[in-house]
This record gives structure tokens, sequence and C-alpha cells, in this order.
């Protein structure tokens, strides 16, 4: 695929909604029940998560931008003159700001996201606020096989993925992106942000906030399948939970029926139980050397790490293969 074709056909809202719906009666058909987590991320749920961002209790956010800032310098040495620089997962591309501060000498900036809502305005924010720079916004699914746009075409590569959203791949999901992603910046490198393993009180609480937004965005899953598929979903009979299973070192969320009760999906029915889980969400936390171990399978030569003195998250610079 093209970055640039499907970023031109693939603008209207609703271009997710077929898949939504096959991907929602795949996952309600298996045993435990799942919706996959990229459908958090309508209008709505973008917007969610930025607040989720600024909650008290949510500390990647702050610690990552803590980090970017700090060695901002660092990382932009191994940004080349001339570079493109590919985000996966831009969302409102606040953290990037970061970088391009501290990196003039990239001249393309191509963010990547599924929430068309979220991608349009970061762009726009981005192109209004740095002039010299040509940007190149493609709105897709990341785990799709991606190719440079024509504004990168012949410039070195760099790709950065912040918020640790590397986590909410399974194992095998992770290692096949970043496959992938080594084979598209082939002689560059990669600046992957991963939260890591820590006391399971504060990994709760980061995800059980007071405020309630993360129940809101796990809810929101059910909210957007209501508008956009015509299911009822009864929002207020399902429950969110979330919590830490230290065996598998992630975060789980799940949506947990308050009752028995019936739902219809594209003509298909669903019974789910009183106090039946949907499984929504895997956040999954690493080690430093898990994390570096991880990139050597997928064929990067790990870098320099940077991470906070509480040891809450860490970013990566990886050597992309030649
Ligand atoms: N990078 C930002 C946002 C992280 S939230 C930060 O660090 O704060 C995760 C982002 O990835 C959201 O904007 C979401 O829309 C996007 N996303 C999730 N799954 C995706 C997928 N499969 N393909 C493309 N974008 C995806
Ligand atoms: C985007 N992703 C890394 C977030 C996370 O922490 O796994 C999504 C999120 N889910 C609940 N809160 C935030």
């Amino acid at each position: 695929m093209n970055l640039h074709a499907a970023a031109s056909a693939g603008t209207t809202p609703d271009q997710t909604t077929p898949a939504f719906a096959s991907d929602a009666i795949a996952g309600l058909t298996q045993h435990p029940k799942q919706i996959p987590p990229k459908y958090f991320y309508d209008a709505a749920g973008s917007e969610l998560f930025e607040q989720i961002t600024r909650l008290p209790e949510y500390y990647p956010t702050r610690t990552e931008i803590a980090l970017l800032r700090g060695a901002a310098a660092e990382m932009a040495a191994e940004i080349p003159d001339g570079a493109a620089l590919v985000e996966f997962g831009s969302g409102a591309s606040v953290k990037t700001r970061v970088l391009l501060d501290a990196a003039p000498q990239v001249a393309v900036y191509a963010p990547i996201d599924i929430s068309i809502s979220a991608l349009e305005a970061a762009a726009r924010a981005i192109g209004a606020d740095y002039p010299a720079l040509t940007v190149a916004p493609l709105r897709d699914d990341f785990t799709n096989a991606l190719s440079l746009p024509d504004e990168a075409q012949g410039r070195p590569v760099v790709g950065f993925f912040p918020g640790s959203t590397i986590g909410n791949f399974t194992p095998a999901e992770a290692l096949q992106f970043l496959r992938g992603a080594a084979r598209l910046l082939r002689g560059g490198g990669l600046l992957l942000g991963a939260d890591l393993v820590k006391d399971p009180a504060v990994l709760h609480a980061a995800y059980n906030d007071a405020q309630g937004v993360t129940a809101a965005f796990n809810l929101n899953l059910l909210a957007r399948a209501n508008r956009e598929l015509g299911t009822q979903f009864d929002l207020s009979q399902f429950a969110h939970s979330a919590f830490y299973n230290a065996a598998l070192r992630r975060i789980e969320m799940h949506l947990v029926s308050r009752r028995r009760q019936r739902v219809e999906v594209g003509g298909e029915c669903f019974e789910i139980a009183e106090g039946q889980n949907l499984h929504t969400e895997n956040s999954y936390k690493f080690t430093v050397d898990s994390l570096r171990a991880l990139a050597v399978r997928a064929g990067f030569k790990p870098g320099p790490v940077w991470t906070d003195e509480n040891r809450l998250f860490s970013v990566h610079w990886l050597h992309a293969p030649d």
C-alpha cells in the first residue's frame, strides 16, 4: 500500500464501520468474548484518551514527556539531516513537538493514526506551528503493511512510537509489528516508549482513576458500537474492570455484564451471562531488558535507553537494520 494514496482515500469518518461490525462479531463469538482495542479511538474515544493523559493517576504520559524533554538533545543527535519522521499512533501529536523542537533537521512528518479526527486536528496544528515542515498524515491501521509516502522517498527515515502503545499488542503482534517497522525504517531508527513493570498498586490506580475517565473510555467501545452499528448495548448494565495480571505482566481491561442480556450485531444475536466479561484491552508492561530482547528478535540493534529515577517508564533508541 502507498501511504499517500491511502491518505486521500481513507478520510471518511465511517471508513472502519464494515470492519468494526465483522471484528465485533468475530470477537463476541470467541471465548472469552473480546473487542479489539483499536475501536476505542473514534472522536469521542480519542478525546477521552487525551483526558486520561492528564489524570493524576495516569503517570505514563507525563513521565514520558519529561524523559523526552530531558534527553531531547541526545535523541535529536540520532536523527539525520533531512529525515522523515514517521509516527505510529500519533493521536494529538503532543510528544512529537518535543522532538521537533529539538530536531529542526526533520524535513517531513508522517503521522499515522486510525482516528481520523485526532489525526486531522494534529496534522493541522503541527503544520501551522512548524511551517518549514512537510506534514504527510495517513489515516490507517498501523498493523497494515505500510510503505513510505512520496515526501519521504529518498530521505533517511526515523520512526516514533511513544505512549507504550506497543503494550496494547499481544507479544506475537508486537514482534510482527516491530519486524514490519524494521523493514520500513531500514537504515534508520525507532524511538520507542515502553511502560515498565512496577508496583501493582500504581498500575491499578492508573487504570481505575477516581474520576471514572478510564471507565468512560472503556464503555465508549459499546457507545461507539451503538452509534455506528446500531447495536443496543445498555451501558448502565456493564461495569468497568481493570486489574494487573502479574503472571502475564499486563493490565487487563474488561466490561463486566451486570445481568444476563442479549445483543444483536449485524443480524447475529449474542447472549451475555450475568458476570460475563468482554475483554477490551491488554496493556503489557516491560522491563528494559525484555523490551530490548524483543527489539533484537525483530532485527533492531538496541541503542541508548532513558528511564526516570523511579523507573516508571522507558524510552528506547533502536537502530533499524540496513
Ligand atoms: N502517541 C500518543 C497517543 C497514544 S494513544 C501518546 O503517546 O499519547 C494510541 C493511539 O494509537 C491513538 O491515537 C489511536 O487512535 C492509535 N491507534 C490505536 N490502534 C491503532 C491502529 N491499529 N492503527 C493506527 N492507529 C492506532
Ligand atoms: C494507548 N495505550 C498505551 C493506553 C494504555 O495505557 O494501554 C490506553 C489506555 N487504556 C486505558 N488507559 C489508557
